[in-house]
């Protein structure tokens, strides 16, 4: 019971009712006789909170404070609109972990026993990670073709994605990839990183893949085509299998080297009734592609 009131009274008020569901129920009382009560309730919303304050201390952090009036069971912590945290009665702060970057609203709402107070809004822009920053380098800025290019990649964070385009269609996640172009040229490969800041700086680098020079016939790249050059290709055909200069011995240029092609440079040799495909009489580059490899002869200027 909370008060009493003379005969004939008709109102009452309260002042500060507790913040809550409250339920009132009035008994009108003759001497010792008791009428039936009437009863009603009341929702009465607890007080809002005071002085809340957002601020971001670290990387994907929002740090929230604020103060209490009296009659919270329960607070409720919403971010954009979504609800992240319910936390007891009389807590005061409430720290994000998980809060994304940029602008973040915030709003803190106190309940009483299913009864919420007016939301209180807070903005705050969180911290985020800088971009990464990479550098990138080649072993190779120049390199004959059929041979491997290694390429480098560093960044000034762990944990990055990468993302390498070599300049001919061809792309790469790896850090350090290797790549093997397949046409001459100059060639400009590009790399970048992705870290949780965001997409770093873009490094490029340039690889020149130079034809290989050559005289046709001059197996052994010793400058002058004689009898030594077809005694290496049958080396190559039936003993090692190496060569430094696999197109020079494609007689013909049909981009195989078998025993016609021998053939073939004796019958120039002895007959000269044949003469090698070009490059030849000077060195110069294979005028066909082909899967024959082939370093540039010393010989060859
Ligand atoms: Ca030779
Ligand atoms: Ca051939």
């Amino acid at each position: 019971m909370i008060a009493t009131l003379g005969g004939g009274s008709n109102f009452f008020q309260e002042t500060s009712p507790p913040a809550g569901v409250n339920l009132y129920s009035v008994t009108a009382i003759a001497g010792s006789l008791l009428a039936p009560s009437s009863e009603c309730s009341l929702s009465v919303p607890p007080a809002a909170a005071v002085g809340l304050t957002c601020s971001s201390p670290a990387e994907f952090t929002a740090q929230l404070d604020w103060a209490l009036l009296g009659g919270d069971t329960a607070i409720a912590i919403h971010r954009n609109g979504a609800q992240v945290a319910s936390l007891p009665g009389g807590t005061t702060t409430f720290t994000d972990t998980a809060a994304p970057g940029g602008i973040q609203t915030y709003e803190v709402i106190i309940e009483a026993s299913g009864v919420f107070s007016d939301p209180v809004t807070c903005l705050v822009n969180v911290q985020v990670p800088a971009a990464p920053v990479i550098t990138a380098a080649v072993d190779f800025s120049t390199i004959e073709l059929g041979n491997t290019v290694q390429f480098s990649a560093t960044s000034d964070v762990a944990g990055v994605t990468w993302s390498w385009t070599f300049g001919d269609g061809e792309t790469s996640n790896e850090q350090n990839p290797q790549h093997l172009y397949s046409t001459a040229g100059v060639f400009t490969a590009s790399v970048t990183a992705t870290g949780q800041g965001g997409i770093s700086n873009l490094v490029e680098v340039t690889v020149n893949v130079l034809q290989p020079v050559f005289l046709r016939s001059d197996n052994n790249g010793d400058g002058t085509i004689d009898i030594s050059d077809p005694i290496q290709a049958l080396e190559y055909l039936f003993g090692s299998g190496l060569s430094s200069c696999e197109s020079a011995m494609d007689f013909n240029d049909d981009g195989v080297v078998d025993l016609s092609d021998v053939v073939n440079v004796l019958t120039f040799i002895f007959e000269g009734t044949v003469t090698p495909a070009a490059p030849y009489p000077a060195c110069g580059t294979d005028p066909t592609a082909d899967a024959l490899t082939c370093t540039s002869q010393s010989t060859c200027p």
